[in-house]
C-alpha cells in the first residue's frame, strides 16, 4: 500500500522550500503527500524583500473536519512552517485525530542563530507544545536551542554538549530527535537520538560555504519517507544527509542564486536508489 502523509506546511511560490520540495521528494520515494497549506507566499521569507503572504489559519480545521467526514486515513502527520499560534492547536488536533500515525514535527522557526521574520516570540513559545506531542522532531541547531529555552545563537562545543541537547529535547516528549547542521570541532554532521534504543547517531557531511533555504525541509522529507518505508534511524539519517550533500554540491557547482534553493529537479532521481554512505555512533 502507498503510505499517505498529511503535510501541514506553507506553499511558497519561489525559492524551493516547504511544500514545493516536500511534494516531489516524498512522491519520488513512493509516498503520497496530501498538502494542508498553512499559508501561501510569493517567495520564502529569506531574502526576496516584501513577500506577498496569505495566512490560511481559517482553513486547517475545516480541512481536517472534511477528512474526518470522509474517513480518510493518514499514515503520517508532518508539520512544518506555521503562520500563527492557532495553527499549533490545529496541528495538535490533527495529531490527536490520527493517533496511530507517525507524528513528525519539523519546528520551522529559525536558522543561523536568528528567527525567521514571520516567527513571533509567541509562536516560538508554542512550538514547544507541538514538539512535545511528536514522535520525531527535526530542528536545526538554532531551533533546537529555541526549543530548549536557550539563546538561539548557542553552539555546542563537544559531542557531549550535542548529546545533552538531544536528550533534553527527547525529554520534552519525542522518542526520536534529529538535530541538523551541527558543527563541533572541525566536523559538520547531523545528530540523532533514538530514545527507545538509547543510542546517539552522527552522520557527517562535507560542508559547503553557501546556505540554501529549504534544505531542512528536504532533509525532514527524506527522513520521513525513509522511516515510513521501514528504515532504521541511522539509515534514514544517512539517506537524508547523503541526498542533501549531493543536491548542495550539484547546486553550488552551477553558481546558482542561493535564494532559489537547491536544484532538486537535477537530483531527485537519486532518491530512487539506496544511497547510504555511512553513520557512526555519536
Ligand atoms: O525552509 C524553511 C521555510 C519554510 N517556509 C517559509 C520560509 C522558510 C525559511 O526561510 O520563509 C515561508
Amino acid at each position: 500500500m502507498i503510505k499517505k502523509v498529511a503535510a501541514i506546511h506553507d506553499l511558497s511560490g519561489v525559492g524551493r522550500c516547504s511544500l514545493t520540495v516536500i511534494l516531489p521528494t516524498l512522491s519520488v520515494m513512493g509516498i503520497e503527500v496530501c498538502p494542508v497549506p498553512t499559508a501561501i507566499l510569493s517567495t520564502h521569507t529569506g531574502g526576496f524583500g516584501d513577500v506577498e503572504m496569505r495566512d490560511l489559519t481559517d482553513y486547517t480545521i475545516p480541512a481536517l473536519e472534511h477528512y474526518k467526514r470522509l474517513g480518510i486515513r493518514f499514515d503520517c502527520i508532518y508539520s512544518g512552517f506555521l503562520a500563527s499560534t492557532a495553527q499549533v492547536d490545529h496541528c495538535l488536533e490533527f495529531l490527536s485525530t490520527y493517533g496511530d500515525a507517525l507524528k513528525v514535527v519539523d519546528p520551522v522557526m529559525a536558522d543561523h542563530g536568528k528567527p525567521y521574520k514571520t516567527c513571533t516570540p509567541q509562536l516560538r513559545h508554542r512550538m514547544k507544545d507541538l514538539a512535545a506531542a511528536a514522535d520525531v522532531i527535526t530542528p536545526n541547531l538554532t531551533e533546537a536551542a529555541i526549543l530548549l529555552g536557550e539563546d538561539p545563537s548557542y553552539t555546542p562545543k563537544t559531542h557531549a554538549d550535542v548529546k545533552s541537547m538531544l536528550a533534553r529535547l527527547s525529554a520534552l516528549g519525542p522518542d526520536t530527535v534529529v538535530i541538523t547542521s551541527v558543527y563541533t570541532g572541525d566536523e559538520a554532521y547531523n545528530a540523532g537520538y533514538d530514545k527507545n534504543a538509547n543510542k546517539y547517531w552522527k552522520v557527517a557531511y562535507k560542508p559547503i560555504s553557501a546556505a540554501y533555504p529549504g534544505t531542512g525541509d528536504v532533509f525532514a522529507s527524506v527522513l520521513t519517507g525513509s522511516l515510513l518505508s521501514g528504515d532504521s534511524l541511522p539509515i534514514a539519517m544517512s539517506r537524508a544527509s547523503d541526498f542533501l550533500e549531493l543536491a548542495i554540491m550539484t547546486t553550488f557547482s552551477y553558481n546558482a542564486d542561493v535564494r532559489e534553493g537547491i536544484m532538486l529537479e537535477r537530483c531527485l532521481s537519486h532518491l530512487t536508489h539506496d544511497i547510504v554512505s555511512g553513520y557512526e555512533l555519536l
